[in-house]
């Protein structure tokens, strides 16, 4: 049956601000960041970035979820979440930040930017010895949508590149692994490890001291280096930090952490072989993504199915 464009979008957005979103919606479809009570039938779609446990509950005529990321880990932890589907965040706009991201700081890692910066604080002119990218073998964990399109380009630079996901896959240029048994041969062939993981129970603390131990050392690089872009509850943040001081890892670049805002406290923030970003390597943007969800509600109302639909029992 064909959905009519009536309803109202309920925004639930915790962490950004929702002005920017609200006004792009309004500008298209009825929007509210507040229903008018728990059981408000006008309440068609939710879109949500991190919205309160059992905030979706009761709405009689909600028809989809969305969210505003990638990760619907925010999601998923919900108790009171209803039974319809969930749709996650996948356009080329934010494909393309995380692609920037990671090839940035692969790049800066491969030609020793941590180094350069030391050297120039203490004024030292030195030229270390350099290994150009094909010595160079940078592993995707999540080789999903962004661990894909950063593959693609990293392919270009020469990188040698591998991937690892849940499922079997073949991607030209990429040698790929898969579960539990891909695992431990895709670390040890692996200099650059880049995290891409979503968050379920099946992946959380998977970067822990006894992974970072299995990635090679002994490489053009002087050492393994972590990249995580995907979620800080994926690491450990005492075992990078133990496998920073005693070698195991050479440097890391930390996107996201077990806790966000990371804490004044945390020895992260001072550590020498540590970059930090503050969960920015692919941000949400409003005036790319809103005419994209827009597009999606109005395609499901003309009835065709939604795309990029979480599989509820895989948790992504
Ligand atoms: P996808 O769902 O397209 O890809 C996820 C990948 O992880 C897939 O290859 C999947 O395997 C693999 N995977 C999932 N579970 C397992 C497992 N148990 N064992 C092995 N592999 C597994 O997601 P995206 O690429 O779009 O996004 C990835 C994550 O990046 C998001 O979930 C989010 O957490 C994070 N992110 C972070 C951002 C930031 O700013 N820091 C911005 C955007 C996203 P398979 O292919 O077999 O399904
Ligand atoms: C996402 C994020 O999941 O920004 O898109 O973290």
């Amino acid at each position: 049956m064909t959905e009519t464009p009536s309803g109202r979008v309920l925004l639930a957005i915790s962490g950004y601000h929702p002005q920017r979103w609200l006004d792009l919606f309004s500008a298209r479809r009825e929007t509210t960041l507040e229903p008018d009570g728990p059981n408000d039938p006008s309440i068609r779609y939710a879109v949500v970035w991190r919205h309160q446990p059992n905030q979706l509950k009761g709405f009689p005529n909600l028809k989809a979820i969305f969210s505003l990321g990638a990760g619907v880990d925010h999601i998923m932890n919900d108790p009171g979440l209803p039974d319809v589907p969930i749709v996650r965040m996948v356009a080329d706009n934010l494909t393309q930040y995380m692609v920037e991201y990671v090839v940035w700081r692969v790049l800066d890692h491969h030609r020793q930017g941590g180094l350069y910066r030391a050297q120039k604080q203490k004024k030292i002119w030195h030229e270390p010895s350099q290994k150009p990218a094909n010595d160079i073998s940078v592993g995707i964990m999540g080789f999903g949508e962004l661990g894909a399109a950063v593959a693609k380009v990293l392919l270009t630079l020469n990188y040698k590149v591998s991937g690892w996901s849940r499922r079997a896959k073949s991607t030209p240029g990429v040698t790929t692994f898969h579960g539990e048994d891909g695992l431990a041969p895709f670390l040890n062939g692996t200099d650059i490890l880049v995290v891409l993981l979503p968050l379920t129970p099946s992946t959380a603390g998977i970067v822990n001291y006894d992974l970072l131990r299995q990635l090679r050392r002994r490489n053009g690089l002087g050492g393994a280096v972590l990249i995580n872009a995907g979620r800080g509850r994926l690491q450990k943040d005492a075992d990078i930090l133990k496998a920073l001081d005693d070698g195991t890892l050479k440097e890391a670049t930390l996107d996201v952490f077990e806790t966000e805002p990371l804490p004044k406290t945390s020895p992260l923030w001072t550590h020498s072989k540590v970059f930090i970003t503050p969960h920015a390597a692919a941000t949400s943007d409003p005036d790319h993504l809103v005419p994209s969800l827009l597009a999606q509600m109005e395609a499901f109302e003309r009835g065709e199915p939604l795309k990029n639909v979480v599989d509820r029992a895989a948790g992504y």
